[in-house]
């Protein structure tokens, strides 16, 4: 090899290097941080928008002011317009409704910090990049929208007056995930909650306190703690059960969790949670844990060790009525309680990890939780920065949740296309990487691959192989016409043996608009939209193995590329109630189908 040559690729092989290192420069974010001692960074934030990237170079961080007469700065964040955290910026500013660039966000707060003790930045997500700076430093960087991360500042925070300023920026990356094209808005900003997090010298960094694979009454797991010096001893306490749990950890501060108990399983009829407490010599923390098994037995779906059929429907990260991201517990509420009225015992919460409120209230109501990587459509597999950032994604998203009974399945990708190249071998090990971390619940890979020809569904994506479930997006009536009737459609499956899920099905409709015979569907008419799911529900009785269904989607949702003046305005259409929340017809048949299951 010439010399040249070697020295290009040790270059090459060290700026990889420091690319990972810059992603994982972000640290493990703690778990269930409800439970901890907690400050919030909530509120207003004072922002300067930086269309052109100037900000970098005159770098903003460092706030610098003029010393001396002649001296000035071309930014500031005195005088500067505020936006509110956590929330999305495009929905703030009208300049910002269609931004896709940076905005510089600043926030001053006052800590004193007593010796012995540790002090971490703690943010929920921040769509989609951020870089981080404490008093003019920079503390570290994350990349990927939807996840929590957190940098300790201990050594860093001054006694008093403190400024933080995250340079967030959610332009698209081909090698980025979700990659450059996307059907939602891409709300970006400090979407979900800041605070600071204080901690002993040792705290608890994350705990898993779960059912056992395929068990009812044995839990299986660990709790982690960091900055041991030495080992301690650890107890876990269900006092509704008067369990207490005793364990000592090892040198690198682990401790193995097993006990058995009769445990009121957790289910969508009887979503019970029983606080559990994790004691250390040093710590505590609190949570509310229920307890349920899910498996897949030959071709069922079993909760608890009872086959269940899965009635789901797909829900965005969006208030609807108010067109925003949504962040908080009343946005979850909202959404959630829709999707009880419809008669749903799961939601596909896609295409992305959505924000924690929504797992817990879904888990307090008794939905179960579909979770979703943002691994969406076009990802360039073969970029070697992709499958490092996928597999941090994939840690981030699982360490979160783990704890969540409802979620039961976490769905690694949708509707990648098998022509990309490395598209299978990633996605495999993405697989095998998900079960290596959690083994206890299901995984799926979302795929719309499938032939339709003479009425016929030919399901051959070997992608499904390593999935639990087989889940396919179909939109039969709306983006390809039927070929045939409904109730005489045939199958053949690439692995006939598995469960088979609907991810997607459905259709436009803008509410209030009528048109019979719903035959035409350039009139985006409700009946259009209702004919579609009258012949999909037909349909349903030729799947094998079926196991649920998943309607493309609770609310008509924000979506740029949706241009049609009348019709559509900037807004998906297939939602089952306007944004407005008005419930088109297509709801009710909807609601009749899972009334009848
Ligand atoms: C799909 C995608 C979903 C889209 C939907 C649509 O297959 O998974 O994100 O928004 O189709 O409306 O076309």
């Amino acid at each position: 090899m010439n010399k040249n040559k070697r020295t290009k690729e040790w270059v090459l092989a060290l700026l990889f290097i420091f690319h990972i290192a810059e992603i994982v420069s972000a640290q493990t974010a703690m778990i269930n941080i409800q439970s901890r001692n907690l400050t919030s960074l909530n509120g207003e934030w004072s922002v300067i928008i930086d269309p052109t990237g100037s900000g970098q170079w005159q770098q903003v961080w460092l706030e610098k002011k003029p010393q001396k007469k002649t001296d000035f700065f071309e930014y500031s964040f005195q005088g500067a317009p505020v936006l509110k955290v956590p929330g999305d910026f495009n929905s703030q500013l009208c300049e910002l409704t269609y931004y896709e660039g940076t905005v510089w966000y600043k926030k001053e707060f006052n800590y004193t910090i007593q010796t012995g003790r540790r002090l971490f930045l703690h943010f929920g997500a921040i769509n989609y990049s951020a870089d981080v700076y404490l008093n003019g430093e920079k503390i570290g960087s994350h990349e990927g929208g939807f996840t929590p991360f957190q940098f300790e500042i201990t050594g860093k925070v001054k006694a008093g007056s403190n400024a933080i300023v995250v340079k967030v920026n959610n332009m698209r990356h081909k090698n980025g995930l979700p990659g450059l094209g996307y059907d939602w808005l891409n709300y970006g900003g400090m979407t979900r909650d800041v605070h600071l997090i204080e901690t002993g010298n040792t705290y608890i960094e994350d705990y898993s306190i779960q059912l056992k694979k395929g068990s009812l009454n044995t839990v299986l797991g660990w709790v982690r703690l960091n900055g041991m010096r030495s080992a301690q001893n650890i107890r876990i306490k269900i006092p509704e059960l008067k369990i207490l749990y005793k364990a000592r950890t090892d040198n690198e501060g682990v401790a193995k969790v097993e006990f058995s108990s009769a445990f009121e399983l957790w289910s969508p009829e009887s979503p019970k949670r029983y606080m559990v407490i994790i004691e250390t010599e040093t710590d505590t923390v609190v949570d509310n844990i229920g307890f349920r098994s899910i498996e897949v037995k030959g071709s069922k779906v079993l909760l608890n060790g009872k086959q269940i059929f899965l009635k789901a429907v797909n829900i965005h990260e969006e208030n609807p009525n108010k067109g925003t991201r949504a962040f908080s517990k009343e946005d979850a509420v909202l959404l959630l309680n829709t999707a009880k009225e419809l008669g749903c015992n799961l939601v596909r919460l896609a295409h992305y990890p959505h924000n924690e409120h929504m797992v817990k209230e879904a888990e307090k109501m008794g939905l179960m939780v579909w979770s979703e990587m943002p691994v969406y459509q076009h990802i360039e597999f073969a970029d070697s920065s992709v499958v490092p950032k996928m597999e941090i994604m994939l840690q981030e998203m699982i360490r979160r949740d783990r704890n969540r009974c409802a979620v039961t399945i976490w769905s690694l990708s949708n509707e990648t296309y098998p022509g990309t190249p490395g598209r299978n071998k990633a996605l495999a090990e993405l697989t095998k990487k998900c079960k290596a971390i959690d083994s206890a619940r299901l995984t799926t890979h979302v795929i719309n691959t499938q032939r339709y020809e003479n009425n016929s569904f030919d399901v051959w994506d070997t992608l499904h192989r390593h999935a639990d479930i087989i889940s396919i997006n179909e939109y039969i009536g709306w983006y390809i016409p039927w070929q045939g009737l409904p109730a005489a459609a045939k199958w053949k499956l690439v692995c006939p043996e598995k469960p088979v899920f609907i991810a997607e099905f459905g259709g436009e409709a803008l509410y209030g608009n009528r048109h019979e015979p719903p035959d035409e569907a350039a009139y985006w008419t409700e009946d259009y939209q209702a004919k579609i799911y009258t012949d999909q529900i037909e349909m349903f009785n030729t799947i094998p193995n079926l196991c649920g269904v998943c309607p493309w989607l609770l609310f008509d949702y924000r979506s740029l590329g949706r241009m049609h003046p009348v019709y559509q305005k900037g807004y998906n259409r297939k939602g089952l109630l306007s944004d407005k929340g008005d419930k088109k017809k297509a709801w009710y048949i909807m609601k009749a189908y899972y009334k009848g299951k």
